[in-house]
């Protein structure tokens, strides 16, 4: 793509709405008294990227391939980080075009033609097992609420409840909407729970995660 062009986008950003939490033993049995239904059932590979310096992830960008697809997640306001409180705030790009204008502008280099001339190095990679439950729409809402059990491949364990956003103004009830979720899930915490990415770093790259850290990042 020439630097000089607009992103198409094609595929309207959404903003995603979401609290990890800790799966106790009687996660499914609570999921399934809200009358939540199995959606799927999937196993993918996550492949994660950054510069050198780790430019990309000390401002918060996630670069990564899941199986066959590049996604990019990043705070929805410039300068702001996707964490707030224990729960977090990502937009999720899955247009190429749109995640090279991204990253170019993070990195302060000029587009490429593609997303792989970059140069950029992989520094997580691990295979997650994921069970996708639907919980049922409450009376008069349209807010969909998803729930993931993930099993990561290197012996970690994670939920998480999570809404999707077109807009800023749905921000605040989808916060709100997740926090309920927990609560009635019995997994509520005041505290942020850690997810695969950081967690994945914590026990391989110790210095990468001390990186973030510092930077207030995870
Ligand atoms: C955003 C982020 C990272 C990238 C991985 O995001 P995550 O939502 O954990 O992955 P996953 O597999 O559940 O993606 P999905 O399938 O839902 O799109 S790694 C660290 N962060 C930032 C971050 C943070 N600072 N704090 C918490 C609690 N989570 C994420």
């Amino acid at each position: 793509m020439n630097s000089e062009m607009a992103p198409s986008a094609q595929i309207p950003a959404s903003i995603e709405v979401e609290r990890k939490f800790v799966p106790g033993p009687d996660v499914e049995k609570k999921l399934c008294t809200l009358g939540a239904v199995l959606l799927e059932e999937v196993t993918f590979r996550d492949s994660y990227y950054d510069s050198p310096d780790l430019l990309l992830t000390l401002n918060d960008n996630w670069l990564r391939r899941r199986q066959d697809s590049w996604e990019l997640k990043h705070p929805p306001q410039k300068g702001a980080r996707g964490l707030k409180g224990a729960a977090t705030q990502y937009m999720e790009l899955t247009s190429e075009d749109d995640i090279i204008c991204r990253v170019s502008e993070e990195l302060g280099v000029p587009c490429p033609i593609n997303i792989e001339s970059f140069g950029l190095n992989e520094f997580a990679s691990f295979v997650t097992r994921r069970r996708r439950f639907l919980l049922p729409l409450a009376e008069h809402s349209n807010t969909k609420v998803v729930v993931d059990l993930d099993e990561a491949d290197f012996g970690f364990a994670v939920g998480e409840v999570e809404v999707l956003v077109k807009t800023q103004e749905e921000i605040e009830s989808a916060f709100q909407k997740v926090e309920e979720i927990c609560r009635q899930l019995g997994v509520f915490r005041e505290t942020p729970v850690q997810g695969k990415v950081s967690t994945f770093l914590q026990m391989n790259r110790a210095d990468h995660f001390r990186k973030l850290v510092e930077a207030h990042v995870i």
